[in-house]
């Protein structure tokens, strides 16, 4: 029996960014024959669009309605219980051979991938609507700046797409009618959100992405780790540039000197919260502003490195996020917003663990049950997000559309480490920044399917994300300094040391300013420093740590290389390099022996 069709087409004068480019015409139609919806939307993005597919929305239980003078124009959505999170182990890169996805990456054969995706497709989107949505990532006049268009058969992924990208004519007018323009094909349905028929793949020689199965973040926002980091990383390389897992800082000293800092941390490990930071009290007068929250695209101009924020909203993690810990992603959020799988109270507002206030009484929480503060189950699932346009956030950067976009002082390393490794410490020239980026590790998170609290190596942050083989990964990292003459140093930072007694040693959050501002000093050639095996450590008085409680022994224990955890930290790096089966560039080989020699002095 055939579907009903949905109640929805769009209204006239809606859904009309319409390319005339042939090519895209064509693969809408070539998609279109094969997963037979029963109609299709040409998404332009406007207000109209977004208020039409919002009712549609709420009507068909996609979207759950908020209290409207709680968090005015916010909705939320509860996901499948079995989909919540990205699926490492589902994604994949399909390159014509195995050597080129490399080591860390699945691979599987882009004919027999193509046949099985088409397979699942095959009238997939039958009763259903598609929606074809074109974007761009990055500002409008930047040479990086890409053109995309999404088929999908989600309207919570429209929605987000409108808030994570810039949406509609944009697009279709930045492709033009060049049949051989650069554009990125992606492809997703729902399919019956299955986790045994979920695939995300990427066919980088084509840039192209079909992703079945999923309706959740980054497994179907195709603009943001499939393009923006998978595709996008494979790109840059083979023109040059760097796709990274990184957030984009700017910093303002009183006296009106700013600096920009791009970190890269791994899935839920502070990089929304260090790109929104507000300093503490004691640093009146310095201001950090937010150029992205995750993803950064940089390229060498006159011997420097800039960067851009390819996106146009924040897909943040909402536990944990308080006035007290992230008071401008709380403003953010506050209004015009998407929850994902937070916990809906009775007057209509949400909650999540971490919220100030006490907790409610009685909540529903995200998988839709009975909720008090008895319940064993958190309320609101660890991997909740927040989708939220840039727009929203109060210290957003004034140049974050600037399309040559902004150089780049220091580039910051940092994982959540337990233990091993120090607040934070500056590597001693690019390539040592870049063995220290290579070595990294990391206790995995809720962001991804699987163990939670695992330490495991994430060169650069990038491990699920890199598109390509991850010795040529390294490699393009080491060729790019002989096009820098004025290079942005190399820090690593770890928020997440953790005493005997199981609790953090740092402060973080507002607190990082501490060590940012030391990391700038560095930048600036102004700072201390003492020279350790590792890299160059703050002494005892380099850190500013004037009007911040904390004990003498916590920042010792911080500070402290303990050699017996290096000699393991440092066995695991040769591991590591064994493990990748021989991509490791030499020089980086090479690094890892001068750091065994360095703490034999
Ligand atoms: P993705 O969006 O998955 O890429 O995550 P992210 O790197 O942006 O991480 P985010 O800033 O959202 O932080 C993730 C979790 O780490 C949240 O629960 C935060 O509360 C917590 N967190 C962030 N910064 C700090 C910090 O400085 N110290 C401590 N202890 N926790 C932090
Ligand atoms: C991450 O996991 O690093 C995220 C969230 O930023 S997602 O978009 O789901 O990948
Ligand atoms: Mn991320």
């Amino acid at each position: 029996m055939k579907n009903l069709a949905p109640a929805i087409f769009p209204p006239s004068g809606i859904g009309d960014a319409k390319p005339a480019n042939q090519t895209v015409l064509d693969w809408v139609n070539e998609i279109a024959t094969l997963a037979e919806p029963e109609n299709i939307f040409w998404c332009d993005g406007s207000d109209r669009e977004n208020e039409f597919l919002i009712a549609e929305s709420l009507k068909q239980n996609v979207l759950i309605n908020l209290n409207q003078k709680k968090v005015p124009n916010s909705h939320l959505h509860r996901s499948d219980p079995n989909d919540v999170a990205r699926v490492e182990q589902f994604t994949f890169v399909c390159t014509p051979t195995k050597e080129e996805a490399g080591p860390t990456n699945n691979w599987s054969e882009p004919g027999e991938t193509y046949t099985k995706l088409r397979g699942l497709l095959k009238g997939a989107m039958g009763g259903r609507t598609m929606f074809v949505i074109p974007y761009i990532m990055g500002p409008p006049d930047s040479p990086l700046t890409k053109v995309g268009f999404e088929i999908t058969d989600s309207k919570y992924v429209v929605l987000n797409m409108r808030i994570m990208t810039r949406m509609g004519e944009i697009a279709v007018k930045r492709l033009g009618n060049d049949p051989n323009a650069e554009w990125n094909r992606g492809v997703h349905s729902l399919l019956d959100v299955n986790p045994e028929r979920r695939f995300i793949c990427h066919f980088p020689q084509d840039n192209t992405i079909i992703s079945v199965g999923s309706g959740y973040g980054g497994n179907v926002l195709l603009s943001k780790k499939c393009l923006a980091l998978r595709i996008g990383s494979y790109l840059a390389r083979k023109q040059g540039w760097l796709a990274e897992h990184m957030l984009i800082l700017g910093v303002e000293s009183p006296e009106g000197k700013k600096h920009y800092v791009a970190a890269a941390f791994p899935s839920a490990c502070g990089k929304t919260n260090f790109a929104m930071l507000i300093p503490p009290e004691h640093f009146k007068g310095w201001k950090v502003t937010t150029v992205g929250d995750d993803i950064a695209w940089m390229q060498v101009r006159d011997g420097r490195l800039y960067a851009i924020n390819p996106e146009n909203g924040y897909f943040g993690v909402v536990p944990g996020t308080s006035y007290k810990s992230n008071p401008n992603a709380m403003r953010s959020i506050s209004h015009d917003t998407l929850y994902t799988n937070v916990a809906l109270t009775d007057d209509g507002d949400v909650w999540w663990e971490g919220k100030d206030g006490d907790p409610p009484a009685h909540a529903i929480d995200w998988r839709g049950n009975d909720w008090t503060p008895n319940s064993k189950e958190k309320a609101a699932h660890p991997n909740s997000r927040f989708t939220t346009p840039m727009l929203n956030n109060p210290a957003l950067d004034s140049d974050v559309e600037k399309g040559g976009g902004v150089p780049i002082s220091a580039i910051i390393f940092g994982g959540r480490r337990s233990d091993t490794v120090p607040l934070v410490y500056q590597a001693f020239d690019w390539t040592n920044g870049v063995y220290l980026g290579a070595t990294m590790a990391s206790e995995t998170t809720a962001a991804a399917t699987g163990a939670v609290g695992k330490v495991r190596r994430d060169p650069m942050a990038m491990l699920p994300f890199c598109g390509y083989n991850i010795g040529d990964y390294f490699q393009h990292w080491l060729d790019i300094r002989n096009r820098l003459t004025n290079s942005p140093r190399i820090f690593s930072v770890n928020w997440f040391r953790k005493g005997v007694d199981g609790k953090f040693l740092w402060p973080g959050f507002g607190e990082n300013m501490r060590v940012l501002k030391w990391i700038i000093d560095r930048c600036e050639e102004s700072g201390g420093a003492l020279k350790s095996p590792i890299g160059w450590l703050p002494g005892p008085h380099d850190l500013d740590l004037a009007e911040l409680d904390i004990d003498h022994k916590c920042v010792a224990e911080l500070l402290c290389i303990d050699h017996e955890e290096w000699q393991k930290e440092i066995t695991e790096h040769k591991q590591f390099f064994d493990s990748l089966g021989g991509v490791v560039p030499e020089e980086l080989l090479e690094q890892r022996e001068e750091l065994v020699a360095r703490f034999k002095q």
